[in-house]
């Protein structure tokens, strides 16, 4: 199966390979290839790099299908987000610009309205699109974006259960705890097999998950009941104040004390194991996600002329 681990705080630039202002794509050349390689790109929220089984970084921890897709394909376990926070980060994967220049700079910042996605460059090479899941960049809108042959998205976001989507711009409320990795991973595959299958197509699976508030499917919650995860050396060096003997400067400790810190994540002050254990179980839904979308391929003879990425928009600090 070719496929690529794109995992974590990877810029994607040298996937897409254009500059917006001088140097479009060669369409011709593109369109005079026959072997147009299908493109899925699986994007999810606030995953960081170490947090997957074959790393070892959390023994018990368990991702059969980014350890799949790592053993078989590639890890870029040396690759970088250009500004590790989700609006910037977003724009960046679908401009290639830093976000001084695309000015999506945190996550208020506006949709400046005149930015490319590189989904339309694939549109205009022939390449049917599709977008599932979280926009999140520019505003809390989730409207139809240009680039996408089918859309659907929610606002902000989003919620883990229950949501309202906008497909192809008409909301549609869900209910029945209806679990949203679940949700947009089953409309990726019927868009999968409801396509021309005379066109590439090129699918974006933005996942909700790992966002905070971790909220794992219920078929997860407690898989990893009472296992602990290790804290690293450094966990208590700014609560104790032992960062003051290690000249740590002052911004650090004020950093670890905010809704980002160690020290008062999200302004709570819960039990931290509890938050990893969180962490990890809703991150199962992902893994899931990911297993799923490589079993379409496979049934479908599909594994062979796919290219799958797999990113997180940015990473996250334990301490
Ligand atoms: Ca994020």
């Amino acid at each position: 199966m070719k496929y690529i681990a794109f995992l974590l705080f990877l810029n994607i630039l040298p996937l897409v390979g254009f500059s917006q202002k001088s140097n479009p794509l060669k369409l011709a050349s593109i369109k005079n290839n026959p072997a147009k390689r299908n493109v899925i790109f699986i994007l999810s929220d606030d995953h960081r790099n170490d947090f997957m089984g074959f790393t070892k970084r959390v023994p018990w921890l368990k991702t059969p299908n980014m350890d799949k897709m790592a053993k078989d394909g590639a890890y870029f376990k040396n690759a970088f987000v250009t500004t590790s926070l989700c609006s910037p980060s977003r724009a960046s994967i679908l401009t290639g610009q830093y976000s001084h220049v695309h000015t999506v700079v945190d996550n208020q910042a506006p949709d400046p309205e005149n930015l490319i996605f590189f989904p339309q460059y694939l549109q205009k090479a022939g390449y049917q699109t599709s977008f599932f899941g979280k926009w999140h960049m520019g505003d809390e809108s989730d409207r139809p974006r240009p680039g996408f042959d089918h859309w659907e998205s929610f606002k902000g976001q989003g919620v883990y259960w229950n949501p309202e989507l906008n497909i192809n711009g008409t909301e549609i409320q869900y209910g029945d705890s209806t679990y949203i990795t679940d949700l947009l991973t089953g409309h990726a595959i019927t868009w999968l097999e409801k396509r021309d299958k005379k066109k590439p197509f090129f699918l974006y699976l933005s996942h909700k998950a790992v966002h905070e508030p971790w909220q794992p499917a219920k078929r997860h919650r407690g898989m990893y009941k009472n296992l602990e995860y290790a804290l690293p050396s450094s966990f208590y060096q700014t609560s104790n104040n032992d960062y003051k003997n290690l000249n740590w400067p002052q911004w650090v400790k004020n950093q670890r004390f905010s809704w980002h810190g160690v020290d008062f994540m999200y302004h709570e002050h819960k039990d931290f194991q509890q938050y990893i254990r969180n962490y990890c179980e809703t991150l199962a839904g992902v893994d899931e996600s990911i297993g799923s979308v490589l079993e379409y391929l496979r049934a479908n003879g599909l594994d062979q002329n796919t290219l799958v990425i797999y990113m997180g928009d940015n990473g996250f600090s334990f301490g």
